[in-house]
């Protein structure tokens, strides 16, 4: 992949490394000649997901919230790429002390190793959690902020914490808020697993899917490697900011059932559930921001990259599903 505007980045540390959107960006950092530092706990992640890339990376398992272990293996980097979170946003209603011990501190813990080791960028992986249920879609970086749950309020914290951090330090915090990603290697392992991972599933296993609301609500969903795309473009870019990682586009989750059913020739009705605490209604970027400073432009469209995801679990059964 082209990376205009790309810093040149000689080492960088990736955290989460080994889970679904880390790995992906390791595999494209590693493809950059860029040594990479993985730290991962394995709490989500799995090695398996970086077995083909055993050479130029360090993996260190281990917590963000360990100072003298960040601080250690920070040194030296370029970058940080700091996408370790839980990411799920009914596990943070359910534990929101856990979720912001590691969602908040280990941000913070990120972002102090940045400023003591003087490390020019850092990408942090925020989230669309933080708009709630907006009234003027699409979502701009300008509209206002609603926190609807914990985890919307940790990831607005990390944030808040990064210009903090830029302002004070001079570090450059570049934050890129999430629509919903999804792709290969996303596990469906976990009943707070992505929608799309789930589906799937159900569908591999001819199970009817569980929609919970009346599956009108809507989401932007953006392929992973346009994900990593949008991380190292983020690093090259030359001031802080905070951008709209998403398509710019949506479908509903009662659509998207439709689409997977489609594909893979399961037709099912769904089990329409009670709407789940915290659940936005309506997600849909503006990414006119992220395409004019750092060049962000996704590359594949909605359903080419539900067939590769869905392609890739079919080849990946047995380990994947
Ligand atoms: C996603 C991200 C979260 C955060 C948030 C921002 C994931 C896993 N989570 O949360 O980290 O960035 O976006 O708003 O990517 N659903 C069903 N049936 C299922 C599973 C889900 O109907 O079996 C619904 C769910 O209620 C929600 C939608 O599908 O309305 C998407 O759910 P999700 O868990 O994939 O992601 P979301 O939007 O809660």
């Amino acid at each position: 992949m082209d990376y205009k505007n790309c810093i040149n980045l000689k080492k960088a540390m990736v955290t989460g490394g080994a889970g679904f959107i880390g790995s992906h960006l390791v595999h494209a950092l590693t493809d950059l000649d860029c040594h990479v530092v993985v730290i991962d706990n394995l709490s989500t992640g799995h090695m398996e997901n970086l077995s083909h890339i055993k050479k130029n990376i360090t993996f260190i398992k281990g917590n963000i919230c360990d100072k003298d272990l960040i601080l250690k293996e920070s040194k030296n980097c370029d970058a940080i790429f700091h996408q370790a979170a839980v990411v799920s946003v009914p596990l943070s209603v359910k534990d929101p002390v856990n979720s912001a011990m590691v969602n908040i501190m280990g941000t913070l813990n990120i972002l102090d190793a940045a400023r003591q080791n003087s490390i020019k960028s850092v990408v942090l992986a925020s989230s669309s959690a933080v708009y709630g249920n907006i009234k003027k879609l699409p979502a701009e970086e300008s509209s206002p902020i609603s926190l609807l749950s914990p985890y919307a309020v940790q990831k607005y914290t990390g944030e808040l914490n990064a210009k903090n951090f830029s302002d004070l330090f001079g570090i450059n915090t570049i934050c890129l808020r999430y629509f919903n990603v999804y792709g290969p290697r996303q596990d469906p392992g976990s009943p707070y697993s992505g929608v799309i991972s789930l589906f799937i599933k159900k569908a591999t296993e001819k199970k009817q899917p569980a929609i919970f609301g009346d599956g009108n609500q809507l989401r932007d969903f953006i392929f992973v490697k346009d994900v990593v795309k949008a991380n190292i473009l983020a690093a090259g870019s030359a001031k802080s900011n905070i951008f709209n990682i998403g398509l710019g586009n949506y479908i509903s989750i009662n659509k998207l059932w439709k689409e997977i059913s489609h594909i893979s020739k399961f037709y099912a009705d769904p089990e329409y559930k009670e709407e789940r605490a915290g659940d936005i209604k309506k997600s849909w970027s503006n990414i006119k921001k992220a395409g004019k400073q750092i060049n962000y432009i996704p590359d594949f469209s909605f359903n080419e990259g539900l067939k590769l995801t869905y392609n890739w679990y079919m080849e990946n059964k047995k380990s994947a599903l």
